[in-house]
């Protein structure tokens, strides 16, 4: 079952006092502690197998191709894409958005098209989308939310027609902790003909995510959020749609053959990986994955459920705090704002506790928008915070309320 020493012992960053009080890690949505099996992959791999890959006939490249391509793998497994070729990795969710905007997009989309996303979507999930309608005249839709941040479906119904092309939706709501009906989203998309992305960043490493059963077009995530380095992240798409694409950039390892009149594209994933990849990173993102699976989603969602309920109970009893998010369906994310005490004040009062939390706009500045907050405070969980970090977390935020009282 599931030994919360053990999980925290496996993190060697939160064995540390900040200000002389054990640290409280609660950011976890901008990104997650790392166990100590990633940074042993990643120093391993500079330690005994750096080269590059899919280039050198000798040993080291060898070994490093093995461990890259042997990720690739593992995370084709961990999300049940039907094939490796399908695993594009990226720098992180942003760039696979951009990747889809710009190559997909690019291909597919015309003056008058619409794009349909939602009113709680993370500016990497807006922006690129913005800038192809830009480019091409296709127009972006906003589907609704409501007073507890939860996606309005009739809303979302009415937006959704013939003319859209893409929906593009995010899984688990970074700045609300709302998760959304991705499945039905994806169904009724489909029967308009429109693809779908997800924006799986948050939800990746609380979910479980079975892509053949979403029957989702293009599902994005970044692997610093799942216990995985920075730096690195994927685009899982649907064979068909990716074969049917451009490339994305140009380079070494994206091409077969090469001549000044016309280059040949290399075969899926290769030809959406242009220049030496991050292989260390991706070697990380590897084992990241094999941790998660050792603890397993029945036991890490439990664990999260249970902490959320705590910290939202704790909340809900605290004189002056206004929760932002209180979907019926939310994970992991604590957003709030406190009378008195703007979320910046909040933010470096709390540290001096020990306790790292975020404040701001969590780049969802229409999120703040809407519920009309210039930034909220945020607490966000992660499987190795115990209900004792939450208490900390509330003497803090009391500490904080006195001085400014
Ligand atoms: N989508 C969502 C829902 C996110 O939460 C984030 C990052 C991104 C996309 C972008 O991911 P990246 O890895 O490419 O940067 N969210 C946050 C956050 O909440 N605080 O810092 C980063």
């Amino acid at each position: 079952m599931f030994d919360i020493e053990k999980i925290r012992s496996d993190f060697p960053i939160l064995g540390q006092q900040i200000y002389g009080k054990p640290l409280v890690y609660l950011d976890n949505a901008a990104t997650t502690q790392k166990p100590q099996c990633v940074i042993g992959a990643i120093s391993h791999y500079y330690e005994l197998d750096n080269a590059n890959v899919h280039r050198g006939v000798h040993a080291l490249s060898e070994r490093a191709t093995a461990a890259y391509e042997g990720a690739r793998k593992i995370i084709a497994g961990f999300f049940n894409a039907r094939s490796p070729r399908e695993v594009i990795f990226t720098r992180g969710t942003t760039e696979a958005i951009n990747l889809v905007a710009s190559s997909w997009g690019g291909a597919n989309i015309k003056a008058g098209d619409e794009i349909l996303i939602t009113h709680m979507e993370h500016h990497s999930n807006i922006v690129p989308w913005q800038m192809l309608c830009e480019r091409t005249g296709a127009v972006l839709k906003v589907a609704p939310i409501n007073a507890a941040g939860e996606l309005v479906i009739e809303g979302f119904d009415a937006l959704l027609s013939e003319r859209t092309k893409l929906v593009g939706v995010v899984h688990m709501s970074n700045a609300l902790g709302t998760i959304n009906p991705i499945a039905s989203i994806i169904g009724k998309a489909h029967a308009v003909g429109a693809k779908v992305l997800v924006d799986g960043a948050q939800a990746a490493a609380h979910l479980a995510v079975d892509l053949q059963a979403l029957d989702v077009d293009f599902y994005v995530t970044s692997a610093h959020k799942m216990y995985g380095p920075t730096g690195t992240g994927v685009l899982i798409g649907k064979e068909e749609i990716l074969a049917s694409m451009p490339p994305y950039q140009g380079g070494g390892d994206m091409i077969r053959i090469v001549t000044f009149e016309k280059s040949e594209y290399n075969d899926l994933p290769y030809k959406f990986e242009a220049g030496t990849p991050h292989i260390a990173g991706v070697i990380g993102f590897g084992k990241a994955i094999e941790y998660i699976q050792g603890v397993g989603f029945e036991a890490i969602a439990a664990r999260e459920k249970e902490l959320l309920a705590y910290a939202t109970a704790k909340a809900e009893n605290f004189e002056g705090l206004r929760l932002i998010g209180t979907a019926a369906e939310k994970a992991c994310v604590l957003s709030f704002v406190l009378n008195s005490v703007h979320p910046h004040d909040l933010g470096t009062i709390v540290d001096r506790e020990g306790v790292a939390i975020r404040a701001g706009h969590h780049c969802a500045m229409p999120v703040m928008q809407f519920f009309k907050v210039p930034a909220t405070a945020r607490a966000s969980f992660s499987m190795y915070n115990t209900e004792a970090e939450v208490d900390a977390l509330f003497a803090a935020l009391k500490k904080a309320q006195d001085i400014f009282a």
